[in-house]
């Protein structure tokens, strides 16, 4: 007999099976089995109660019932088909299908841990210390094969590698403890998120809502707006000092056209003067020139700065020109001479007025012909940026949501080790799995690592193999794993995939990688995380002394 039970379930079966306390019963029977043995004289098979036999052919090396159950201490009834390890010994008389009602040959096992053998290694001629220390499965002396009792031996040794496990597992126990606490933590924290987040984005869509009415208010104003021509652009004030200026600009161009005409008479005239002049004095003696009339100095100074430029004057119509007096601004200036009652309700009835005029098209909407006007952009802006806002706290409230939804495992317990990460190496590769995450194959020599599967769910599964000496494997109980899938595609194969199979351990380390089929990969790992899931209670009791 190889198979050895995982600790854990060896711990477990060990408890049930002392639970029915010693008496006076047939070779071979636990004390949980003994009540069905008790008549003096007749025995019913435990899963047959129909099929009765005198209690002396109870372990007589002939197989009567069909349960094997009136051969508990031979191995008479050895081909029938074992109790599966998952059936709950106390209910196996409730099994219809035939299989053997009892687990094995009992040994008690003084001093170490009471256990059963199957009824094959009974009378064998092989002592099976592993699981019969006492050697007593071995009473025929098949052979001459003698068993001694070696449980006090046995039972040193198991007691103290024993109390070292024990210790490790309360270690383990803690930091599984601390894992739930940190995971409930987290929890809570997404928890908290998801509270403000509802907050944020009830007043996110109230922001925008107010925005969207802020926006089309704007748009409302613009299009309100008197229709501007360039004139108006400027402004009325802005407009007057145009005219000004040109009509400046004008009257100076027309003098000094006028004095030029001045300026060509007088020289004419001169010309005629002197004309006369001469004829006069050769004509008449006397003739006494009294001078045409003289150009008057004081008048021309004027005309010179007159004529000279606005600037040279000290006149600068650029200060003036860009000022803008804007249609709102005479309409306030007009409703300053109403109560403040009436102002806003006048305001809004010219600019509705406007709006309907524009809308009916009798009057001209400029707004947008010359382009969006800075208000509305900055409204628009101001809107576009809550709207991201509010998208931005939806996509985050999902994301956590999903997060608070997903399956972390019993306890939630991993969320408390998402994305941590544990290695080691195999063969040309180190391996990498990380929780909640993925599954990676690094060459060693360098080079790309290999996805070998995205986390997708956990499961629990059932195994059944035998457990290492170093205790670092899982044994025959029910375990969760971790799927991951879809992983980088193989060559001539599927796509990467992992089974990662938790045990318990004080510390994550990677206990074995398997490759079972080209790129299906199945992981063995030892983290604290499953230490008490699945009903797997850390015994507190370290030798089982209590027990024999
Ligand atoms: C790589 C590794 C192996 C895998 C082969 C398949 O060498 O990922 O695990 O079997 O590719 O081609």
């Amino acid at each position: 007999m190889k198979r050895v039970v995982s600790l854990l379930c060896l711990n477990y079966a060990a408890s049930v099976y002392a639970a029915g306390g010693e008496g006076s019963r047939p070779r071979g029977v636990g004390p949980e089995f003994a009540k069905f043995y008790k008549d003096a004289v007749t025995f019913s098979c435990i899963t047959n109660p129909s099929v009765n036999i005198p209690i002396g052919r109870v372990n007589d090396d002939y197989c009567d019932c069909p349960d094997g159950s009136d051969e508990p201490g031979t191995s008479a009834c050895a081909h029938v088909s074992p109790l599966s390890p998952h059936t709950p010994v106390d209910q196996s008389h409730a099994r219809h299908n035939i299989s053997l009602a009892l687990p094995g040959f009992y040994c008690k096992n003084k001093g170490h841990v009471p256990t059963y053998v199957p009824f094959t290694s009974v009378n064998d001629g092989i002592c099976d210390y592993e699981l019969c220390c006492d050697g007593s499965e071995e009473w025929d002396h098949v052979g001459g094969v003698k068993c001694e009792d070696r449980c006090q031996q046995i039972g040193k040794e198991f007691r103290k590698l024993d109390e070292a496990r024990q210790k490790s597992l309360g270690n383990a126990g803690r930091k599984r403890k601390e894992l739930v606490a940190e995971a409930g933590r987290l929890r809570k924290e997404v928890e908290d998120r998801l509270m403000t987040l509802g907050t944020e984005i009830e007043g996110s869509e109230l922001k925008v809502k107010q925005l969207e009415g802020e926006l089309a208010e704007v748009e409302r104003r613009e299009k309100g707006k008197v229709v501007r021509s360039a004139v108006q652009k400027v402004g009325k004030m802005g407009a007057l000092v145009g005219l000004a200026k040109q009509r400046t600009q004008e009257l100076r161009e027309t003098l000094e056209r006028v004095r030029q005409e001045r300026d060509s008479s007088r020289s004419r005239l001169e010309e005629l003067e002197s004309v006369l002049s001469t004829f006069k004095e050769e004509y008449n003696p006397n003739f006494n020139d009294e001078g045409g009339p003289e150009p008057d100095a004081a008048h021309d100074r004027d005309l010179n700065a007159i004529t000279q430029s606005d600037k040279e004057n000290g006149i600068d119509w650029e200060e003036y020109e860009g000022e803008e007096d804007s249609d709102t601004d005479v309409l306030y200036a007009f409703e300053n001479y109403l109560p403040v009652s009436l102002r806003g309700w006048v305001d809004q009835k010219l600019r509705d007025l406007r709006v309907t005029l524009i809308d009916s098209g009798i009057l001209a909407d400029t707004g947008s012909s010359s382009g969006e006007s800075k208000a509305v952009a900055d409204a628009q802006q101001r809107l576009n940026s809550a709207r991201n806002d509010l998208d931005n706290s939806r996509k985050s409230l999902t994301e956590h949501k999903e997060g608070l939804d997903k399956d972390f495992g019993p306890d939630d317990i991993f969320r408390a080790l998402k994305g941590q990460c544990i290695s080691t190496d195999s063969g040309e590769y180190t391996y990498e799995f990380c929780f909640m995450d993925k599954t990676t194959q690094k060459p060693k020599k360098g080079g790309g690592h290999t996805n070998m599967g995205n986390f997708v769910r956990v499961e629990r599964m059932t195994v059944d193999e035998d457990l290492p000496p170093n205790g670092k494997g899982l044994g025959t109980c029910e375990r969760i794993a971790m799927k991951h899938e879809n992983g980088q595609h193989c060559w001539n194969g599927p796509n990467r995939a992992t089974t990662v199979i938790l045990g318990c351990a004080e510390e994550g380390e990677i206990w074995k990688i398997m490759e079972e089929e080209k790129c299906v990969y199945r992981m063995e790992v030892g983290t604290p995380a499953v230490c008490e899931a699945l009903g797997q209670a850390v015994p507190k009791k370290a030798d089982g002394r209590d027990e024999l």
